[in-house]
């Protein structure tokens, strides 16, 4: 195996391979051992039935799982002609203007991502959307995109799911190879909370771009432009893709009270500065559903009239009532909105897709599509979504307090299992008045990921401590702020319109200066071929490149992941309700190990934990018993 590593190694095909290469390229040592993918598999799966899956922290022992239903479609034929093949064919700017030229509103469809960001805690595997994923691409090729990647999927898929996102996104450009796969990309952030090295930002883009991205939505949490200008222009450099740019929407425009900061002069302004920097697209990304119908109607129409650039509107349905606001702002003008697949829509996701597209039937600017195909694609969804029962939220119904305390749709299902993590379950109503508060005590800010981190830590921490705006400026001196607090005030996410006021930078700092420029002009650029070969050093059995990349966004949670990998191997192939809950006595299931390689595990019997708390777990795999011993935790 470690010779047909190396010779199927491209810098060894391409005869480039020198002393040094065999040294220096330890993916040729990631041998495959035969067998060795199926027993890993078993020692997973009796992790899970013996100590249970550790992220399941209560299990329904009376579930049943419904099979889901995957719509029928046209295995062997060739992919319809999507929006991918429009871009390669036009260009970027051929592509641009024919999206301008559109009457038809088109459609975005997230459930790869921020559907399931916003209801599941972003749990959703692989697996179960790459089991639509080529159907859909084949009998939805008219929408504009899917949202498949990136904000916060790429580091709960290591984190959580021990996958590997590049894979995820590799197998997405596999099966949708006619349409333009979107991610969300953080700015100086990029899939991560805190600022890296610009020329790590490039690479990432560049790498992402590789794997498969044709539309980088970028934002920064602090709607600083100067955040984005790395970003935007490693899109337009170093690759074909689309950067689209995006002004975060907080606050009420047209009410007097909530605009005298982000009133419609402050958005066309961003707007403008945002197309100057090279922008193909813009985007307005309302993360917490704050954008209101009569001000979409204003919003919308007013940015047409200061861009030339594609309007692309993102929202989230918190209240209930966005999917008025995509009414007016298709009236207005707008060229695409974001909606999800009817079973993973709505509540702190966005509008319901289905929902959308029969309410625009006669519309004039309608584009049509199938609503009963759509609708099967929901039902596949609504079954699915069952699997991961432990990651609802909830939350039952719209709720009009998100005006008020302006939570982003995927913390908002967050921020409550957070708060009884931290003891703070039944104060719930106070740490959302608290969020309010803490909103003003850092002078009004836009709340997006990383920034909406910063505020959530800082009303867990005001919460649990008793503590009132006038205690944290008063008591500053002698009060132990979250770290990410201190990060905000020093300037590392950079720099909030008009400043941050003084008193509550001073009281956080005590007495440290605040950085002015750019968090990323103080990081010193990485030498990626040297930290690459330390990297390698010390995971000599990663997957190239990508995994470097993974590793310096998130070096702790990769040297789990890693460490999980090497255990239990690929566990993205165990199918869902397995990896989730494992197995019952004589419970079957299939597993593809392989390309056209199944193995069929039948669970036979579970054994009492022995003297030193092993129990034997004993399988029948394809017809042969198997064995594996777990040590009982409990
Ligand atoms: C993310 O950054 O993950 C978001 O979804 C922000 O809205
Ligand atoms: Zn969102």
């Amino acid at each position: 195996p470690f010779l047909q590593n190396v010779i199927a190694h491209p810098i060894f095909q391409r005869g480039e391979a020198r002393v040094s290469f065999i040294e220096s390229h330890p993916e040729l040592f990631n041998l495959r051992i035969p067998g060795d993918r199926s027993t890993r598999a078993l020692k997973y799966l009796a992790e899970v039935i013996v100590n249970g899956n550790p992220e399941v922290k209560k299990v329904d022992k009376t579930k049943v799982f419904r099979t889901p239903i995957v719509p029928v479609y046209d295995q062997y034929g060739a992919y319809p002609k999507g929006n991918r093949d429009r871009l390669n064919e036009l260009g970027r700017e051929g592509f641009v203007n024919w999206l301008k030229e559109q009457k038809p509103v088109l459609y975005t469809d997230t459930t790869f991502r921020d559907g399931h960001q916003s209801l599941l805690a972003t749990r959703v595997r692989t697996q179960d959307m790459l089991k639509v994923a080529e159907g859909f691409a084949k009998n939805h090729p008219e929408l504009f995109s899917m949202e498949v990647w990136g904000g916060a999927t790429f580091d709960v898929t290591m984190r959580f799911l021990h996958e590997n996102p590049w894979k995820r996104l590799e197998a997405f450009r596999e099966a949708m190879p006619n349409m333009l796969l979107q991610m969300l990309f953080r700015g100086s952030n990029a899939v991560g909370y805190s600022a890296y090295p610009d020329n790590l930002i490039e690479k990432f883009v560049e790498k992402s771009w590789e794997t498969g991205i044709d539309v980088f939505r970028i934002f920064d949490s602090l709607n600083w432009v100067e955040a984005m200008k790395v970003s935007i222009r490693a899109v337009r450099e170093r690759t074909n893709a689309l950067a689209e740019a995006a002004i975060c929407y907080t606050g009420d425009m047209l009410n007097p009270d909530r605009s005298h900061k982000y009133n419609l002069q402050y958005y066309l302004d961003l707007a403008r500065q945002l197309e100057d920097e090279g922008a193909h697209i813009l985007c307005i990304k309302d993360m917490a559903g704050l954008l209101k119908p009569l001000a979409a109607q204003v919003l919308v129409s007013e940015l047409k009239k200061a861009v030339s650039i594609p309007v692309h509107l993102h929202t989230h349905d918190t209240a209930g009532i966005q999917a008025a606001t995509y009414l007016t702002a298709i009236d207005a003008g707008v060229d695409v909105v974001d909606c999800a697949l009817g079973a993973l829509s709505g509540l702190t996701s966005q509008p319901n897709f289905n929902s959308v597209v029969a309410m625009m039937q006669g519309h004039e600017r309608e584009c049509p599509i199938n609503l009963g195909s759509l609708n099967a694609y929901s039902n596949y969804w609504e079954d699915v979504r069952e699997y991961y029962y432990p990651f609802e939220s909830g939350m039952k119904a719209g709720n009009a307090e998100v005006y008020e305390n302006e939570i982003p749709g995927g913390q908002y299902s967050n921020l409550k299992p957070q708060a009884i993590a931290t003891g703070l379950g039944d104060k719930f109503e106070v740490l959302k008045k608290n969020y309010v508060v803490v909103n003003q005590l850092f002078g009004d800010i836009v709340k997006v990921t990383p920034s909406s981190k910063v505020v959530g830590d800082m009303a867990i921490f005001m919460t649990a401590n008793n503590l009132t705006a006038k205690d944290v400026l008063e008591r500053g001196e002698s009060l132990a702020f979250p770290e990410s607090v201190k990060e905000l005030m020093k300037g590392l996410l950079g720099q909030a319109p008009g400043g941050f006021p003084e008193d509550i930078q001073k009281a956080v700092l005590k007495g440290e200066e605040p950085l002015t420029g750019r968090p990323n002009e103080h990081l010193a650029p990485i030498n990626f071929d040297t930290d690459f070969d330390a990297f390698g050093q010390k995971y000599p059995r990663n997957e190239g490149f990508t995994d470097y990349l993974s590793y310096q966004m998130y070096p702790k949670v990769y040297d789990e992941y890693y460490k999980a990998r090497q255990e239990y191997g690929d566990v993205s192939i165990i199918p869902t309700p397995a990896f989730l809950y494992g197995l019952k006595e004589n419970e079957e299931i299939l597993i593809q190990i392989g390309e056209g390689k199944n193995i069929l595990v039948r669970l036979l019997f579970k054994s009492e934990p022995d003297e030193l708390g092993m129990r034997t777990i004993t399988f029948e795999l394809n017809g042969q018993s198997r064995q594996v011993k777990v040590r009982d935790k409990s």
